[in-house]
Parts: C-alpha cells; sequence; structure tokens
C-alpha cells in the first residue's frame, strides 16, 4: 500500500489557514512579551511552521520546491509583521510615557503663601543689630533659674517684693522661672573678666493676670557694660544713641529711680504720638553686684538697662493689646 502522500493543495492549504490565524494573532498583540511568545510558537524549532515543513518529505519531490518557497515567504513575511508590530508597540510606549511625564510649564505654579518674620522676632533682631553694632555681644541663659542668680546676686533681698509668690513662678523644686534676663549677665561674669560689653535677650515670665498690656510670658531685653572708668554720661550717651536708632530723633528723657541692682537708677521716656511712654529702666551696677561676681568695684564700674521687647513693639507698630502677639491670629501677623 502507498503512504497516502499529502497532495501539495492540503500543505499549500494549511500554510494559507497559518498565515491568517498567525497575521490576526500577531495585529492583536498588545505587549513586546506577546510577540515573543508568537514569534516562537509560529517560527520557533517546534512551531507550527516548522511543523508543516516537516511534512515535505513526504510530498511527491516535484512539488517539495513550489510548498518550500511557499513556506520560506511565508516565513519572511511573519517576520517582517512581527518586527513591524514590534516598532509600533515601543512607539505607543514611549509615547504614553511622554504623555504620562509631560509638564506644561505653562502651567500655574502651586501657590505657597509667604512666611513672615514675626513681630517680636523682628524687634529682637533690630534691637541686637544696634548693639552688636555698637560692639556688644548676644548673651544667652537657662530660662529655669535658682533663686541666687535670678534675685540673691543681684542685691535683691529676701524680703524684696518682686521676690514675692505673686510676682515670681516658683517650681516645685525650689527653683523659679526667670523674670529677667538678668541672670544671664550674673553668670556670663562669672566666666568673664572686663571689659565686657553684652546684650542679653530672652523669654521672663511673671506671675501677673494677663491684660492688654501683661502677659505671664513676655520678652526681654537686657545690656551690661563693666570696664575701667564708665559713668553715668556713658549709660546716657549708650541709651540715647539706642533710642534713636529705633525711635528716630524724638525727645527723650532719664527720671530718678530706684532698683536693689543698679545705684543710681533711672527710667527712660521717649515722647512718641505728643505723650511721654516709659521704655526701659537702666543705672550703674550696684557695687555689692560687682562683689558678688568677683569684681573689684574699686577699679571697675558698669552700667546696665533693661526693657521689654512686646512694649518696644507695641509702641513702634502701634499695637493695642499685648495679648495679639500670642493667638497667632493670621489677619494680625501678615500686616508685619
Ligand atoms: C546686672 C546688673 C544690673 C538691668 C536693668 C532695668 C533697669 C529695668 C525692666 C524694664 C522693663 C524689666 O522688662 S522689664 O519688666 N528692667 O528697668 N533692668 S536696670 O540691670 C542689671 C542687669 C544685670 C548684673
Amino acid at each position: 500500500m502507498t503512504t497516502p502522500t499529502l497532495d501539495r493543495d492540503r500543505l499549500s492549504q494549511q500554510l494559507k489557514d497559518l498565515e491568517a490565524k498567525a497575521l490576526q494573532a500577531i495585529a492583536e498583540a498588545s505587549t513586546l512579551d506577546t510577540l515573543e511568545q508568537l514569534r516562537v510558537a509560529y517560527l520557533g524549532k517546534k512551531g507550527e511552521l516548522s511543523q508543516i515543513l516537516a511534512l515535505m518529505g513526504k510530498l511527491p519531490p516535484s512539488d517539495r520546491p513550489t510548498i518550500g518557497t511557499l513556506a520560506n515567504t511565508l516565513k519572511e513575511k511573519l517576520l517582517q509583521e512581527l518586527e513591524a508590530r514590534r516598532e509600533t508597540l515601543k512607539a505607543e510606549k514611549i509615547a504614553a510615557q511622554l504623555a504620562a511625564e509631560s509638564l506644561d510649564v505653562t502651567l500655574p505654579g502651586v501657590y505657597r503663601p509667604q512666611g513672615h518674620i514675626h513681630p517680636l522676632n523682628s524687634t529682637i533682631d533690630r534691637i541686637l543689630d544696634i548693639f552688636v553694632g555698637l560692639g556688644y555681644t548676644v548673651a544667652n541663659g537657662p530660662e529655669m533659674e535658682t533663686d541666687y542668680y535670678n534675685f540673691e546676686a543681684l542685691n535683691t533681698p529676701a524680703d524684696h517684693p518682686a521676690r514675692d509668690m505673686q510676682d515670681t513662678f516658683y517650681l516645685p523644686d525650689g527653683n523659679l522661672l526667670r523674670t529677667h534676663t538678668s541672670s544671664v549677665q550674673i553668670r556670663y561674669m562669672e566666666l568673664n573678666d572686663p571689659p565686657i560689653r553684652i546684650v542679653a535677650p530672652g523669654r521672663c515670665y511673671r506671675r501677673d493676670a494677663e491684660d492688654a498690656t501683661h502677659a505671664a510670658v513676655f520678652h526681654q531685653i537686657e545690656i551690661l557694660a563693666v570696664d575701667e572708668g564708665l559713668t553715668f554720661t556713658d549709660l546716657k550717651g549708650t541709651v540715647t544713641t539706642f533710642l534713636a536708632e529705633l525711635f528716630g530723633d524724638v525727645p527723650i528723657r532719664f527720671r530718678a529711680s530706684y532698683f536693689p541692682f543698679t545705684e543710681p537708677s533711672a527710667e527712660v521716656d521717649v515722647q512718641w504720638q505728643g505723650r511721654w511712654l516709659e521704655v526701659m529702666g537702666c543705672g550703674m551696677v550696684h557695687p555689692a553686684v560687682l562683689k558678688n561676681v568677683g569684681y573689684d568695684p574699686e577699679i571697675y564700674s558698669g552700667f546696665a538697662a533693661g526693657f521689654g521687647v512686646e512694649r518696644f513693639a507695641m509702641v513702634l507698630h502701634q499695637i493695642d493689646d499685648i495679648r495679639r502677639f500670642y493667638t497667632s491670629d493670621l489677619r494680625f501677623l501678615q500686616q508685619f
């Protein structure tokens, strides 16, 4: 019995069916991986085209060239279609990336409101600039203090009203929250020999009922100069220069006053919008204070001054209530 020979027409039809199926699958492929799977499925060693070619041996020799040519033509066509589809998919992938990553530079930016320096901080900076310009060094110290550094070293006797409970925050361990930055100056003098010129800014605490001009937490700046031969004239000159820098050329006056840590003492007023405003206190450092830090009052003399920053900021910016500094109301803060 002769092996039924595969007639040429059947093989040729198989090749045509394969072409149609493969071309449709390539056209529908949506990823490069799928295309690679199709290449292997159709053109690989065990692919469908190879399987048909394997049947060539059963054809009459005279028919083999025809089928061989058809098969090679189909292989070339499928390779071209695979490559074309690959290029299309790659181009689509790049186009999708470009679209996703595209930045329209003409879009408006994200609005971020401009921040503002708090009026207290800008006032402190401005004041520190004036004294640093006069050769002073900025000194800082602890806000929690001992009775010694806050009162005793400053010649403030035990029964002085400033030490009463109603004015000072005492802590359970007997320490306190400093009521002025004078303690910083004591600490500095313990560690440094004259001549010294320091400016001490900082947060201070007073047990006051809060109202339009009193806050439990407030900011103070004090200056201290100790050298040989300093006199009240040097103090007046320094205070006058400082106030002229801040308030311009307005009348100022010194009124005799008393503080335990200075002798003589004075309070300073500036004439502002037609009224005399008290803005600071000052005086010559009391000899007992110099002795407490080991300075010889026969050789050295010094002057000091202190003022509340809120008070300056309120005068300079016409602010009517001290509490506005602490309530974080943007309608207030944005004005500065
Ligand atoms: C040392 C010696 C003396 C600092 C001084 C004042 C006068 C004064 C107040 C102003 C308003 C405190 O913020 S306030 O409540 N201060 O009037 N301060 S003389 O004298 C010193 C400081 C340190 C070693």
